[in-house]
């Protein structure tokens, strides 16, 4: 079993794997630890990661970024909308009305799911830890940002099967820091004592997310959580694309706007300067070459300017601060450190605006590109029962609240309860009971839309399926399980009838015991929370009753019979995006071979003619070197003409023939080389 901890970041990801030493971030074929979220789709293959990256700008209609997002959205949602005026590359409509990505691939018009592309990302992801593990990786805990949905988490999550992934939990952003924090702290209170009190800060490319966790020895639990789902890095970049677009069309009457390509090198530029400005105060450059119509383009901007731009972003900071610290009711004394971690956070003016309202200087103990990654690593080895680490439980938070509703005989023809309030614990099960004579649906809604950075506040219709009377026609006591999994999902998971037995019968106390144990084996080492269970009669929803209270109560003779439960309103991964995956890796994987084919003779030209003018010289007559130099060109031309592309074969065939000629002197020189030293170590013996 596999320890792996990924980030998937809006701009770059990264792997953490364990090792013998411990937790390590690693780095990717390109010795990178970072690897852009990036996948670029072109006439033969697809490039994902940093190859994708440096198509941004030539391969700008089938290279897609700025993708994370899409997740579980509708084509027609306002976000994805929104988004898609400034994309480079073409969204479409798809038929179960979710948003899909358009390229040219193959030569081909197409559209992939946001799951495939993101499969496709952690697929590359996957190969990182592989390589770095040497052994096939399957097991992982990926992160997501704390205001994920449920749609938007089950899209994930769907992305992870398509790559072959088998994802343990998926992890919120901050969650994921304060256990990177937390787990090797050796001085933190002890469970009796007052916790310690930290407030992680993360500002990425595309959000802002905060939490405040409370430490003791051995645990971690978080007691609230804010966000800005809309504010991040990209805002201050785009802030600064529109002065320059201003600036370049009153200096050079350029409409940068009109020019996709044009437009994405200033945003690379832009970025470039946005992290200059970080470290310099002063007037910097911005200068591009050839930038558009021949026309090169300089300006220049300081970091007062910049602040100047971006002032109705920077005011946007504190808003979760303040959202976050009112939740956790601490007082400002009670905050033992602020960590900020995320790319965004090296800012100046916004660690200013955190240190500010906290009224705290900033910690950076942690590191911040790599600790979102680090702690998924962390909780995939808690999860891994191959691993051995000191126990350490967590409690995260349900972020929006969440309320039931079911048709009902009484009153207004409806019941509804909130099941789950706002940073109530998670992962946590309950269990309701109903009192029905036929089956019925139960609807799940997050309460409060208003708060919910998602359009559609359905999570999804539940039907609790053969539900009869009791055999003297009262109604049937029915028991549901309703459940915030380890992945911060919400479902019915469980229903029972209990149907009383008038004679001698199978003993069971109504409690929670059984529901306890499916949590157990969900959650392997992890903590667990102590399930509770509450008991409301129809018509009365809300009077609930202690669990405890139910455990004195004398023994029903009763008898538990499962009832099966259909979700509705919840989208299945379609089986096919699986199958069209894996004929497009062993495809890349061919490309591959033909580069690499192709690749070995133009390197073999290069490096014979090299040694044919040099060391090889006296190894071959003056005749046949110019033949062979002649041959050597001829093979070049070609392969920048007919050779350009061919089967694997050919190329294969092609640095064949060259070796017929080549091999012979090179065996001649080696000889000629190993000659002496066979006379000397003779010399040595005698
Ligand atoms: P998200 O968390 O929103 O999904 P992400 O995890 O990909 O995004 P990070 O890698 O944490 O994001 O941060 C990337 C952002 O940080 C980019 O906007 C980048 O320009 C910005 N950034 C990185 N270094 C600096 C710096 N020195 N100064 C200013 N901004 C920086
Ligand atoms: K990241
Ligand atoms: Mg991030």
């Amino acid at each position: 079993m596999s320890v792996v901890g990924i980030d998937v970041g809006f701009q770059n990801c990264y792997v953490a794997v364990a090792r013998s030493g411990g937790i390590e971030t690693v780095a990717n074929e390109y010795s990178d630890r970072c690897t852009p979220a990036c996948v670029s789709l072109a006439s033969k293959n697809r490039m994902i990661g940093n190859a994708a990256k440096s198509q941004i700008i030539t391969n700008f209609k089938n290279t897609v970024h700025g993708f994370k997002k899409f997740h579980g959205r509708a084509f027609d949602d306002p976000f994805v909308q929104a988004e898609k005026n400034k994309l480079p590359y073409s969204l479409h409509k798809l038929a179960n009305g979710s948003a899909g990505i358009k390229v040219r691939y193959l030569d081909e018009e197409k559209v992939f799911t946001v799951e495939q592309i993101s499969g496709m990302l952690l697929t590359k992801l996957r190969e990182t830890s592989e390589s770095a593990l040497k052994k096939p990786v399957v097991d992982c805990v990926i992160s997501v940002p704390s205001f994920f949905t449920d749609a938007e988490r089950r899209s994930v999550l769907d992305a992870t099967q398509i790559a072959g992934l088998n994802c343990l939990r998926l992890i919120n952003d901050t969650t994921a820091v304060a256990l990177a924090y937390g787990i090797y702290k050796q001085d933190l209170p002890t469970p009796e004592e007052k916790p310690r009190n930290v407030v992680f800060v993360d500002m990425g490319h595309s959000s802002f997310q905060v939490s405040i966790t409370a430490f003791n020895k051995g645990k971690l639990k978080v007691l609230a959580t804010a966000f800005d789902p809309y504010l991040g890095g990209r805002n201050f970049d785009e802030a600064l694309v529109d002065h320059f677009c201003e600036a370049f069309k009153a200096k050079y009457k350029l409409s940068v706007r009109d020019n996709p390509r044009a437009l994405l090198r200033l945003h690379q530029e832009c970025e470039k300067l946005k992290k200059l400005m970080s470290g310099n105060s002063s007037d910097l450059p911005l200068n591009i070459e050839c930038f558009m119509n021949d026309i090169d383009v300089s300006s220049k901007l300081n970091r007062a300017q910049f602040e100047e731009m971006c002032a109705q972003y920077l005011a946007k900071v504190e808003v979760p601060l303040k959202a976050a610290f009112e939740q956790s009711k601490l007082s400002r004394e009670e905050i033992y450190a602020v960590e900020i971690v995320g790319g965004a956070t090296r800012i100046p003016a916004i660690k200013e605006r955190i240190s500010k309202f906290f009224c705290k200087d900033i910690s950076t103990t942690l590191n911040a590109d790599e600790a979102v990654a680090r702690g998924c690593a962390l909780q995939c080895a808690i999860l891994s029962p191959a691993f051995k680490v000191r126990e350490f439980s967590i409690t995260d938070v349900v972020p929006f609240p969440i309320t039931l509703r079911w048709k009902s005989p009484t009153e207004d023809g409806r019941g509804e309860c909130e099941v789950f309030s706002k940073n109530h614990a998670a992962p946590f099960s309950k269990v309701i009971t109903f009192h029905k004579k036929e089956p019925f649906d139960l609807e799940a809604f997050y309460s409060s839309p208003q708060e919910l950075p998602y359009p559609d506040h359905r999570i999804g219709c539940f039907s609790v399926q053969n539900v009869v009377p009791q055999p003297d026609g009262d109604s049937s006591k029915v028991k549901v399980k309703v459940r915030v999994n380890i992945h911060g999902i919400f479902s019915v998971s469980s229903a029972s009838l209990i149907e009383k037995l008038k004679g001698e019968g199978e003993e069971m106390q109504i409690e929670s015991e059984p529901v306890l144990q499916n949590e157990a084996s969900d959650l392997l080492m992890a903590w667990f929370p102590v399930c509770f269970a509450f008991w409301f009669q129809e018509g009365a929803a809300g009077e609930m009753q202690d669990p405890s209270a139910g455990g004195s109560k004398p023994k029903v003779k009763v008898k538990s019979i499962d009832l099966p439960i259909v979700a509705n309103n919840i989208r299945q991964l379609d089986s096919d995006v699986l199958i069209n995956f894996r004929q497009m890796i062993s495809q890349d994987k061919l490309v591959k071979e033909v580069n690499d084919a192709k690749n070995a003779v133009e390197e073999y030209v290069y490096e014979l003619r090299e040694k044919l003018c040099g060391i090889y010289q006296n190894y071959i007559t003056e005749e046949d070197g110019n033949r062979l130099t002649l041959m050597l060109e001829d093979t070049e031309n070609w392969l920048y003409e007919d050779g350009e592309d061919q089967p694997k074969q050919v190329y294969e065939e092609k640095l064949g023939a060259l070796k017929r000629f080549g091999q012979p002197i090179q065996d001649r020189h080696r000889e000629n080389e190993d000659r002496p030293r066979a006379f000397e170590e003779l010399g040595k013996k005698l």
